[in-house]
């Protein structure tokens, strides 16, 4: 039977292009599938792979006025020509050589920096000078003035996170050049932040309104690891605060509410003890982790990705994560849940309504 195409009806979708219209019937399922269906699939950058092409790139391209910064982003390969890692978020390596400067700008975008290896870049915050050494998380929020300048004769490389493809789909991107020459090219071993708001459970009676963002601009090592280890021990000891069995978590917050450090990027150091295994799970919001130390297996949707110090990998959402512990395992993580769950959009594979069969109401 060969099914023959009414030619009014074919007349019909041909007048709909005509005007600028399109159906739902002929599209319902890619429009309003049962459960996310991201074009963005899971994938890991090897550490050595990014930063080897980082350290080919220091040599060949300069840092300056109008590129802005030498940071190269991991690009998801099922968001083919978008240097996206997930719908919502950028992850980039981005290398300063040594005595280079990266000049002041400032954007609507939010942006932090995680610091896997090194030290000897200075990013100055709002005028504050802030120091970027191993395991430290830095903040740029969302219109701070920002640069970089590494006064050393070393280079330095580190992981940029950004809400980029969230202000590009938003289209909600704002962008100003700063003076061309970055002035304070000071080097303290604590900033002015730090100095103000570094002390846990301490606020400054002179700032008791509260911030969208984190006016914390660096959150060290040392406090994160301290943390970790004692939820461990507590764990050893019988007490509660791990996250789960063998798993301390912590999340970076802002310390006038409480919420996550950034408005639209969550973000969280995790570390899992050797043997132990985070069960699976999936979630309406995306992820990028880091290996820190250590290493493990990522099993995303059932695939196995054996990953290492510095490796990068991308969960996109709904994507069933199981993580394994070979060493004890230190992970980074950044996501978009600040977004998904203000807009009462984040959902599990727990909470999900429509895996239960309720009544009609
Ligand atoms: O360091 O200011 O990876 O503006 C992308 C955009 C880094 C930065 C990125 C940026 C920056
Ligand atoms: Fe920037």
């Amino acid at each position: 039977m060969t099914a023959e195409i009414d030619p009014q009806l074919a007349q019909l979708y041909k007048d709909f292009d005509a005007y600028g219209l399109l159906p739902l019937w002929t599209q319902r399922e890619d429009l309003m599938p049962a459960v996310p269906q991201p074009a963005a699939v899971p994938y890991r950058w090897r550490w050595k792979e990014i930063h080897d092409l980082a350290v080919r790139a220091g040599d060949l391209v300069p840092v300056g006025r109008g590129g802005e910064r030498r940071a190269i982003s991991l690009a998801n390969p099922g968001l083919p020509g978008l240097p996206h890692a997930t719908p919502t978020l950028w992850a980039a390596v981005q290398y300063l050589g040594p005595n280079e400067v990266a000049p002041v700008h400032r954007h609507a975008q939010n942006a932090f920096r995680f610091v896997l290896e090194g030290d000897g870049v200075w990013t100055v915050v709002n005028g504050d000078s802030v120091a970027m050494r191993r395991g430290d998380l830095l903040l740029t929020p969302g219109w701070a003035w920002h640069g970089h300048h590494n006064p050393t004769d070393r280079p330095m490389a580190w992981l940029d996170g950004l809400d980029i493809p969230l202000s590009s789909a938003l289209n909600t991107e704002f962008f100003q050049f700063g003076p061309a020459t970055l002035d304070d090219r000071s080097t303290p071993e604590r900033s002015r932040a730090e100095r103000l708001w570094g002390q846990p459970g301490l606020r400054p009676v002179s700032a008791l309104t509260d911030l969208p963002k984190s006016p914390l601009a660096a959150y060290r090592w040392e406090h994160t690891d301290a943390a970790l280890t004692a939820q461990l021990e507590l764990e050893d000891e019988g007490h509660e605060g791990v996250a789960s069995p063998g798993h301390a978590a912590i999340r970076f917050t802002n310390p006038t509410t409480g919420d996550d450090a950034l408005p639209t990027i969550r973000t969280e150091m995790h570390r899992i003890r050797a043997g132990a295994v985070v069960p699976e799970s999936r979630e309406s919001a995306s992820s990028v982790w880091q290996v820190f130390e250590g290493d493990g297996v990522f099993l995303l949707n059932g695939e196995r990705l054996e990953v290492g110090r510095g490796d990068v990998v991308t969960v996109p959402s709904w994507t069933e994560v199981r993580i394994e512990a070979r060493g004890d395992l230190d992970l980074f993580r950044f996501g978009d849940h600040p977004v998904m769950e203000r807009l009462h959009l984040y959902l599990t594979d727990r909470t999900n309504p429509a895996t239960t069969e309720g009544p009609l109401r």
